[in-house]
């Protein structure tokens, strides 16, 4: 694994954009008019031009929200976020979802609202955030293989998405579907390495929690393909893995819903997978973790450090049976 480590001398973070990453960019930004012109609308004549993108591509109006962090949680670089991913549907590696993610093509793009609720239907990608103020808020990132990072998302609340498509009393969990596109993902042609697609849900009230977003960018700009392009979910007290990427579907639904680690290894992952540093992983602890960037190990917090947030949740809950 290699993550080279900025050089104050090197350029900001979010200046730096690898190719791919601006291909999907482009297309992300003639087709959602969610960006605000510049360089873009004037075309991509030369590498210079190109080299501003990250600056030109940021989301216009994006207001200020959740920003609240540690002393010891600095935000990890850009090109570590972008560089080191889990994304089974691009290979098992770290460096896999950027090596390979370069012809996935996030836009156009559908999202299915089902299930029980009174305004279902298929949005086209625009329409599904039109409504919506995006927000860019930092939050840490916890995967249970035990590396964690700090990532400034941007995106939406979840919770104003739940209340607009209004589930009916019925509905106690949402469920949400990753795309389901073998051509462009080449470990979605192997059925071996997970059931695709893949699939994540949580309770009603864990999507209502202010904490919950769905995101659109990190660092200002649309999400890499590596990162779950054009829509993932984020759930910060959670471990990574309920962090579903690139969905396409969000159904509301009266029983429990299928997650895929769940279904892939139950004795190992649960539904709910709180972070939680009392409950071990059964193959390694989980009582540390290593920040992206950092030497030295760090402790892992409880909720991820969202226990005023979220631990109402599950209060009375055995959470270590509920893991
Ligand atoms: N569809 C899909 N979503 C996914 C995964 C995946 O393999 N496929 N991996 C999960 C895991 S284990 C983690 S830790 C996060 C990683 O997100 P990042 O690469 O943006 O850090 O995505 C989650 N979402
Ligand atoms: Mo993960």
């Amino acid at each position: 694994m290699l993550i080279r480590q900025k050089k104050s001398s090197d350029a900001a973070s979010h200046e730096i954009t690898p190719e791919h990453v601006y291909v999907n960019r482009r297309q992300f930004i003639e087709a959602s008019g969610l960006i605000a012109g510049g360089l873009l609308a004037s075309g991509m004549a030369s590498p210079a031009a190109a080299a501003l993108m990250p600056k030109e591509g940021k989301f216009q109006g994006v207001k200020e929200g959740y920003h609240k962090l540690g002393a010891k949680d600095k935000q990890t670089p850009f090109e570590a976020v972008t560089s080191y991913n889990n994304f089974y549907e691009f290979g098992l590696d770290k460096e896999d979802p950027a090596a390979n993610a370069g012809a996935f093509k996030p836009l156009p793009w559908q999202v299915k609202v089902d299930g029980l609720c009174a305004n279902p239907g298929t949005l086209n990608f625009d329409d599904f955030l039109k409504p919506h103020t995006l927000e860019d808020r930092v939050y840490r990132h916890r995967c249970v293989e035990a590396w964690s990072m700090v990532i400034p998302w941007v995106g939406i609340p979840l919770a104003e998405l739940v209340k607009r498509f209004e589930p009916q009393g019925s509905a106690k969990y949402v469920a949400f579907e990753t795309v389901m596109r073998p051509a462009e993902m080449p470990g979605q042609r192997n059925a071996q390495i997970l059931p695709w697609p893949y699939v994540e849900g949580l309770r009603l009230d864990e999507a209502m929690n202010p904490l919950a977003m769905l995101a659109v960018g990190i660092y200002g700009v649309p999400l890499p393909n590596q990162n779950g392009a054009p829509l993932r979910l984020v759930t910060p007290w959670k471990y990574g893995f309920k962090g579903i990427k690139s969905i396409v579907r969000m159904t509301f639904t009266e029983r429990q819903p299928k997650n895929t680690w769940n279904v892939s290894n139950g004795r190992e992952y649960g539904f709910f997978a709180n972070v939680n540093p009392k409950v071990d992983h059964p193959r390694w602890s989980q009582a540390t973790e290593r920040r992206i960037g950092d030497f030295f190990r760090r402790e892992t917090l409880m909720f991820n450090g969202y226990e005023e947030e979220v631990g109402q949740l599950y209060a009375g809950m055995d959470l270590a049976k509920n893991y």
